[in-house]
């Protein structure tokens, strides 16, 4: 069936069911993001990017990740899935609010970390970065579409912050000197943000019907769990942590469902015993992901090299995973999946993996129960 005669619906409770309609990013424009308190957390400590920081992207490397990107929308299209793309903006521009300003924006590549969709609904998080305040004017217009086009859709908005000065925690920077100060403060549960108003970056949650697994990290904090859980009554939400991660944000590089009873877990970043026992409870399994095939990011990338395992998922049977990492292939064929390699390093350092590089839009099918047996308090 061709592309323009698919009738638009959005839908998709989870991470696996059989994806018809999704949005992948593009890399125009982006920018290296400026050294504000929040990014300062995440950007390792002896990254380039901490000089070159509120500076351009070589062109040369945007039209290299973007050449990948576009191919990997022309597999997606060639599997007869629908391909929306955002329409970046100049992120070199400064924006500010009342109550800030930052000297530029950040990027469009990313999608997965704004959007959250669970079921008819798509939901623009709140973000925690000042340069990624108005990241949701990209999608827009594609919003606004299906808002058209899908009668039954629900398109809802979190409360944009305020990230006054009062969002951040003062000292932060020289609490965290190290790579062992913030495993420190990762294993307590110190993270950047205080708890002022709530925060979120979409990609933080991961969807398994009515079950909604959020990090609490760099990006969430705990009023920004318990507004999602409020804003999805029908769901569980709990809170989950990765101790072993220097730099916890986004959840789609350290815990990932494959199918019913499956997911992959980063062994750097163990989910802790307690919090794995709904799994376990459920009759799920949880395996380490293999490792990644490099020892190093590409230049001027904020993620780690487990964005080797940051995969797309087109069916509980086909999964999309970088083509350069032969581990997580062979892992994955091993569990039974017909693996799509997808050559996105160039790509990387623009916001993420094939996970975080696509939002859904529509998944067949509906919202199940994969965990009927629930732990108290969790
Ligand atoms: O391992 O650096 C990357 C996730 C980006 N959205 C990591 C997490």
């Amino acid at each position: 069936m061709g592309e323009e005669k698919q009738k638009t619906i959005v839908n998709s409770w989870n991470e696996w069911d059989p994806l018809k309609h999704i949005i992948v990013g593009k890399a125009d424009n982006c920018m290296i993001p400026p050294l504000e308190p929040a990014v300062d957390a995440k950007v390792p400590l002896d990254s380039e990017m901490r000089r070159l920081a509120g500076t351009r992207r070589s062109q040369e490397s945007v039209d290299r990740a973007n050449t990948q990107l576009d191919n990997f929308c022309d597999t997606l299209r060639k599997r007869g899935i629908r391909v929306d793309r955002p329409a970046p903006l100049d992120f070199s521009q400064p924006v500010q609010t009342p109550d800030w300003k930052v000297e530029c924006m950040f990027t469009c590549m990313p999608p997965r970390d704004i959007l959250l969709t669970v079921g008819n609904e798509i939901l623009e998080a709140t973000m925690s970065y000042r340069c990624r305040w108005f990241d949701y004017l990209c999608y827009r217009d594609l919003l606004n579409k299906y808002f058209e086009e899908d009668p039954n859709m629900k398109w809802e908005a979190a409360p944009k912050p305020r990230l006054t000065d009062a969002t951040y925690k003062p000292g932060y920077k020289e609490r965290s000197r190290t790579e062992e100060d913030k495993l420190r403060l990762v294993a307590a549960k110190d993270f950047i943000t205080t708890e002022v108003e709530p925060l979120f970056d979409a990609a933080e949650v991961m969807r398994c019907g009515k079950d909604l697994f959020v990090q609490h990290g760099m990006t969430a904090n705990l009023k920004g769990i318990e507004w999602i859980r409020r804003h999805f009554p029908n769901h569980r939400v709990h809170a989950v942590n990765f101790p072993g991660d220097p730099y916890p944000i986004h959840i789609d590089a350290t815990l990932v469902p494959l199918r019913p009873g499956l997911a992959m877990n980063n062994p750097y970043r163990a989910l802790p015993e307690e919090q794995r026992q709904i799994f376990y409870k459920n009759d799920w399994e949880i395996v380490d992901a293999a490792k990644p095939a490099h020892d190093e990011p590409p230049p001027l990338c904020y993620s780690s090299v487990w964005l080797s395992m940051n995969v797309l998922i087109i069916d509980p049977r086909t999964v999309c995973v970088e083509a350069s990492e032969v581990y997580q292939q062979e892992q994955l064929d091993k569990l039974g999946f017909e693996v799509i390699p997808v050559p996105f390093r160039d790509a990387y350092p623009f916001g993420g993996g094939l996970h975080c590089a696509t939002a859904d839009v529509y998944r067949e099918g509906k919202c199940e129960d994969y965990f009927p047996k629930q732990i108290e308090g969790f």
